[in-house]
C-alpha cells in the first residue's frame, strides 16, 4: 500500500455542482443512477475526469444523451477515468449495481436489523457510486429513494422532502433535495421500519425547524433525553457561537451497527444507538452525558465541517479539533466546568498522550496516512481541541470570537485548512502580540512537550524567580523538534493559600489571580517583583496546555495547593501528582525487594478530602479517584505491570481500612436523593456514594460486599446497578455467579445493556479473566460483526492493565487472532483492535518477544487491510 502525501495536493481538473442520485433498493442487489453535472476547473491544467469508485459493478455510462461504449473511458478496481469530457461542461450518468446486505465493514451503504443505512466519512462514497470522493468537491444533491412499502415505510435523505409517491409492486419512493453545498462524505440515506419521536424548535431569526429522532419500534421512550441535548444544542451555539439551524429539518436516525459514536451527515445524522437510547433504568450518568455531548457535536458540525469544510483529509482537525472543543464548551455550561475539564483531561493524558508516545505518533495536521480511516485519533480529535482551547487562552474570549467570526465570514461554503482558519484568528487579531509561526508548531510537530522547572524566592529583593523549560522528544519521522509557543495560566498562590498579585519586572500594574505567560524558548526565566512572602506557583491551570509538567514541588506544597488553589483544576492535579508519586515510590520498593509501606501523610490527604466531601461530590469523586494503572504505566519507563496493580491496590484497601467511618458517612449520606435526576448534583452525589462503596469494598472486608450486594439488589438506575455489580464481578464473592446470570436473563434483549455486561467482565483484575472472556465470545449476545460488541468485550480487554499484559503473553495471543479475524469482516474495528499493540516496547523483554510474534502474526496475515497493516507496520518499524 502506498502513502498519500498532503504536499501532493492538487485541486481537481473538474468540478461536480450538481449530483443527482436514485436508488432502487431490492433484497439481494441495489441499483444505483448517478447524474453528476461537472464543469472543467480552469484553474488547473485540463486533465481526464477521474472518479474514485470501489466494490461497484459498472452497467452503464452515457455523456449527455451519448451511451459511451467500453472504448470510451478505463475501468480498473479502483477508478473510472473517463476522456474528452466537453470543456464547457456535461451531465455524466452512470449506473452501477451494489449489495448492501454483505457489506460487514460498515461503509458506504449497508443494512443494521434489516434497515439500510450509509456510513460515507471519509472514503465511503466510493463504495455507492463512481465519484470525486475527496471532500473539496461540494455539490447540491437531488436524492431518490424507492423501496417495498411494507419492509421500508421510512425513507430518508439530506434536506428537504420535495415530493413522495407509490410504485409499482408495493413500492414507494421518496424524493429529497438539499439546497447546501457539500462534499459527499455528508451524503446519506436511511430506508427502513423506523419509529420515530418528534418536537419543534424556533431559531433565533423564527426559523421553525422539525426535529426528529428515528428509532427501532420498541425504543421510543429512550429518546427523550437525545431530544433535549439536541434542542439545548440548538440554542447553545446561537447564544454562544452566534450559528443558527438554516434548514427546516433535522433528522437524526440511530442504528445498532455503527463503526464510531456518529455521522454528521448534513440535515440526517446516523448514530450509534449507545449516543441516543438512555431510559435511567438502562443507561448510566455517563451514558447521559455522552449522548448530551455526541448530539452537541454533531450538531455543531453543521457550521464547523459542513457550512465550512475540510479541503483534504490532512486537514481533519480543522471540523474535529474545532467541534471537540465547542462540544466540551457545551458541556462544561451544562453541567460543572471543573469536572468537565477534569474528565477531559484525564482522557487526554490516557489516550492521546499515550499515542504521542509510541509508533503511531504523528501531528495534529498529519502530512501523510495510508489509510485515513486510520486518523480519526485522539491527536487530531482531543490534543486538535486543545489547540483550540490555547487560541482561546491567547487571545480571550473576545478574540477568540472575532476570530470565529471572521473565518466565517471567509470561508463559508467552503473547503479550507487549518491554515486559513489560523489566519482567520491572526487576522482578526491584529493587536495581539502572538508569533503565530511559532503556533503553528502544534499543527505540524508531533509529541507532547515536557516542561519541568523550579523557582526561587529572593526575600530582601521581594522577588520570584520562575524557570521553565520544554523539550519536546522526536516521534517517528521528526528526529529534530523547535520550541513551541506554550501558554502557561498561573497564578502565585501566597502562605495564606490566596492569590498574589503578579507583576513581572518591567510591569507598571500588577494582575491579581491569574495569568497568562508565553513560554517560547527552550529555557525561560520570568521574574515576579513585589512578592510579599514565598509563594507556591500553580501553573497550567486549567490545564492551559498538553504537556507534560515536572515541577519541584515537595509534598508539602502539593499539600498545600490541594486545599488552596483557587484553581479546581490544580487541586485536583496537586492529588493527582501526589499520588502517582506516592505510587510509583511503592512500585519501585517493590521492584527493589522491600515491602511497601503507605505513608501515613497520604492517607490524610484523602481522608481531608473525604471530609470536604459535601462541598462538592462530584468534585470530590474525581478527587479520590487514584491516577489509572494505564496512566501510571506511561510514567515508567518500563511498565511493571503486576507492581502497578499491586501497588494500587495496596493503597485503595488502606484507605478503605483507615477511613471506613467517614466512607460510610459518604455512601449513606449520598444514597437514595428522591426522584432520579441526571442533573449535576444527582449525577456527583452518585458518583461520590459509589467512590466510596468502591473503597469500602476494596478494604476486604463482609461490610463493602454487603452494601455492594444490597445495593445491585435493591437500585433502580443503572449507575448504581452496574456500579454494585462491576464490584461484585471483580471479586470472588460467592454470590458473583448469580448476580451476573441474572442481569443477563433480565437484560437479554437489550443490546446496549449486554454491552455493560460484556465491558465489566472484560476489566475485572480476577486471573480467570481471558478465559472468561474467551468463552464469552460464544455467548448469544455476543456477535463479533457488531463494532459495540467488539469494543465492549475485545476493547475492555486490551484497557485491562493487568489481564491484557499478564505474563506470558496469552492476552496479546487473544488479541492477535481477534484481529486477524476482524481483518476480513470490517477493517476498521480491526485497526482500532490492532491499536492496543502499539506500546509494546514499554514492557519487560519477556512481553515485548511475545507481543512481537502477536504482531508478526497479525503482519502475515493474507489479504491484510490497509487499515491493520498501517499500524501493524508502524508499530514493528
Ligand atoms: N465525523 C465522524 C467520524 C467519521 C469516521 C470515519 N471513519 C464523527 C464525528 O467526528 O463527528
Ligand atoms: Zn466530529
Amino acid at each position: 500500500p502506498k502513502a498519500i502525501l498532503l504536499k501532493d495536493y492538487v485541486a481537481p481538473a473538474w468540478w461536480i455542482d450538481t449530483v443527482d442520485l436514485s436508488f432502487d433498493l431490492h433484497e439481494g442487489e441495489t441499483i444505483v443512477t448517478a447524474r453528476l453535472g461537472i464543469r472543467r476547473n480552469h484553474e488547473v491544467p485540463r486533465g481526464p475526469l477521474v472518479l474514485d469508485g470501489q466494490e461497484l459493478e459498472l452497467l452503464s455510462v452515457a455523456v449527455g444523451s451519448r451511451p459511451l461504449g467500453p472504448d470510451d473511458y478505463a475501468c480498473t478496481p479502483d477508478h473510472l477515468t473517463l476522456n474528452d469530457l466537453p470543456d464547457d461542461g456535461a451531465v455524466v450518468e452512470m449506473v452501477t449495481r451494489i449489495h448492501p446486505e454483505s457489506n460487514t465493514a460498515l461503509e458506504g451503504l449497508y443494512k443494521s436489523s434489516g434497515n439500510y443505512c450509509t456510513q460515507c466519512e471519509a472514503e465511503g462514497f466510493r463504495k455507492i457510486t463512481y465519484f470525486q470522493d475527496r471532500p473539496d468537491v461540494m455539490a447540491t444533491y437531488r436524492v431518490r429513494v424507492e423501496a417495498n412499502r411494507q419492509a421500508y415505510p421510512v425513507l430518508l435523505s439530506n434536506g428537504n422532502l420535495v415530493d413522495q409517491g407509490d410504485a409499482a409492486d408495493g413500492r414507494h419512493w421518496a424524493l429529497w433535495e438539499d439546497p447546501w453545498p457539500k462534499p459527499c462524505y455528508l451524503f446519506a440515506l436511511v430506508a427502513g421500519k423506523l419509529v420515530h419521536i418528534e418536537d419543534r424548535y424556533r431559531t433565533r431569526s423564527g426559523r421553525d425547524v422539525a426535529l426528529r429522532i428515528y428509532v427501532e419500534p420498541g425504543n421510543e421512550d429512550k429518546c427523550g433525553h437525545a431530544m433535549e441535548s439536541l434542542i439545548k444544542s440548538m440554542r447553545w451555539d446561537e447564544e454562544a457561537y452566534g450559528l443558527e439551524y438554516d434548514l427546516d429539518i433535522f433528522n437524526i436516525v440511530a442504528v445498532g451497527d455503527f463503526n464510531m459514536g456518529a455521522m454528521e451527515n448534513k440535515s440526517l445524522n446516523i448514530f450509534n444507538t449507545k449516543y441516543i437510547l438512555a431510559r435511567p433504568d438502562t443507561a448510566t450518568d455517563t451514558d447521559f452525558l455522552g449522548i448530551e455531548t455526541v448530539v452537541a457535536h454533531e450538531y455543531f458540525h453543521n457550521w464547523t465541517g459542513n457550512r465550512v469544510t475540510c479541503r483534504d483529509w490532512f486537514q481533519l482537525s480543522l471540523k474535529e479539533g474545532l467541534t471537540v472543543f465547542r462540544d466540551q464548551q457545551f458541556s462544561a455550561d451544562m453541567n460543572s466546568a471543573p469536572v468537565k475539564r477534569i474528565q477531559d483531561v484525564t482522557r487526554l493524558r490516557q489516550v492521546q498522550f499515550a499515542e504521542d508516545a509510541g509508533p503511531t505518533a504523528h501531528p495534529v495536521r498529519p502530512e501523510s496516512y495510508i489509510e485515513i480511516n486510520n486518523f480519526y485519533t485522539p491527536t487530531v480529535y482531543e490534543k486538535g481541541a486543545e489547540v483550540l482551547r490555547m487560541y482561546h487562552t491567547l487571545l480571550g474570549a473576545a478574540g477568540y470570537r472575532r476570530g470565529i467570526d471572521l473565518y466565517f465570514a471567509r470561508h463559508d461554503g467552503q473547503a479550507v485548512t487549518t491554515d486559513d482558519f489560523l489566519a482567520a484568528m491572526r487576522d482578526a487579531n491584529p493587536d495581539r502580540a502572538v508569533d503565530w509561526d511559532q503556533f503553528r508548531r502544534w499543527y505540524a510537530q508531533a509529541g507532547t512537550p515536557a516542561v519541568s522547572g523550579e523557582g526561587t524566592y529572593d526575600a530582601p529583593s521581594r522577588t520570584y524567580r520562575l524557570t521553565l523549560r520544554q523539550t519536546l522528544a522526536p516521534t517517528p519521522g521528526q528526529p529534530d523538534k523547535r520550541p513551541m509557543l506554550i501558554p502557561v495560566s498561573m497564578g502565585l498562590v501566597g502562605p495564606d493559600g490566596r492569590d498574589l498579585p503578579l507583576k513581572l519586572a518591567g510591569e507598571d500594574e500588577a494582575v491579581t489571580g491569574t495569568r497568562v505567560l508565553a513560554l517560547r524558548e527552550a529555557e525561560q526565566d520570568f521574574t515576579f517583583t513585589g512578592v510579599a512572602a514565598s509563594p507556591v506557583p500553580s501553573l497550567f491551570r486549567g490545564f492551559s496546555a498538553p504537556v507534560k509538567l515536572s515541577f519541584d514541588y515537595t509534598d508539602a506544597d502539593l499539600t498545600f495547593l490541594m486545599a488552596h488553589d483557587s484553581d479546581p483544576f490544580n487541586r485536583w492535579e496537586a492529588g493527582q501528582t501526589l499520588a502517582a508519586r506516592l505510587l510509583l515510590g511503592l512500585v519501585a520498593d517493590r521492584a527493589a525487594g522491600h515491602d511497601m509501606i503507605v505513608p501515613a501523610s497520604f492517607v490524610d490527604a484523602i481522608g481531608q478530602t473525604l471530609s470536604r466531601a459535601g462541598e462538592d461530590p462530584a468534585f470530590t469523586a474525581l478527587a479520590l479517584t487514584l491516577p489509572s494503572e494505564n496512566y501510571l504505566g506511561q510514567l515508567m519507563g518500563v511498565i511493571d505491570v503486576d507492581g502497578i496493580h499491586a501497588a494500587r491496590e495496596l493503597v485503595r484497601g488502606t484507605i478503605g481500612r483507615s477511613h471506613r467511618a467517614s466512607l460510610l458517612a459518604t455512601y449513606h449520606g449520598n444514597a437514595g436523593q428522591g426522584a432520579f435526576s441526571v442533573s449535576p448534583e444527582a449525577i456527583g452525589r452518585r458518583a461520590v456514594k459509589n467512590a466510596a462503596l468502591a473503597y469500602l469494598m476494596a478494604a476486604g472486608d463482609g461490610e463493602g460486599r454487603a452494601l455492594a450486594l444490597a445495593q445491585y439488589r435493591t437500585a433502580t438506575g443503572m449507575t448504581d446497578v452496574i456500579a454494585a455489580l462491576a464490584l461484585i464481578a471483580d471479586s470472588d464473592m460467592p454470590e458473583r455467579a448469580d448476580a451476573l446470570s441474572a442481569f443477563a436473563a433480565k437484560w437479554r434483549q437489550e443490546p446496549l445493556v449486554m454491552d455493560k455486561w460484556f465491558m465489566i467482565q472484560a476489566t475485572s483484575a480476577r486471573p480467570e479473566t481471558l478465559a472468561e472472556v474467551r468463552a464469552l465470545l460464544s455467548h448469544p449476545g455476543f456477535n463479533i460483526r457488531n463494532p459495540n460488541k467488539v469494543y465492549a468485550l475485545i476493547g475492555a480487554f486490551t484497557g485491562n492493565a493487568v489481564a491484557f499484559h499478564a505474563a506470558g503473553g496469552a492476552g496479546y495471543e487473544f488479541l492477535a487472532d481477534r484481529v486477524i479475524e476482524l481483518n476480513r469482516l470490517n477493517p476498521q474495528v480491526a485497526s482500532r483492535m490492532a491499536k492496543a499493540f502499539a506500546r509494546w516496547r514499554n514492557y519487560d523483554a519477556e512481553r515485548q518477544a511475545a507481543a512481537k510474534v502477536a504482531l508478526e502474526r497479525v503482519a502475515h496475515t493474507p489479504d491484510l487491510s490497509r487499515d491493520v497493516y498501517e499500524i501493524v507496520s508502524r508499530s514493528l518499524e
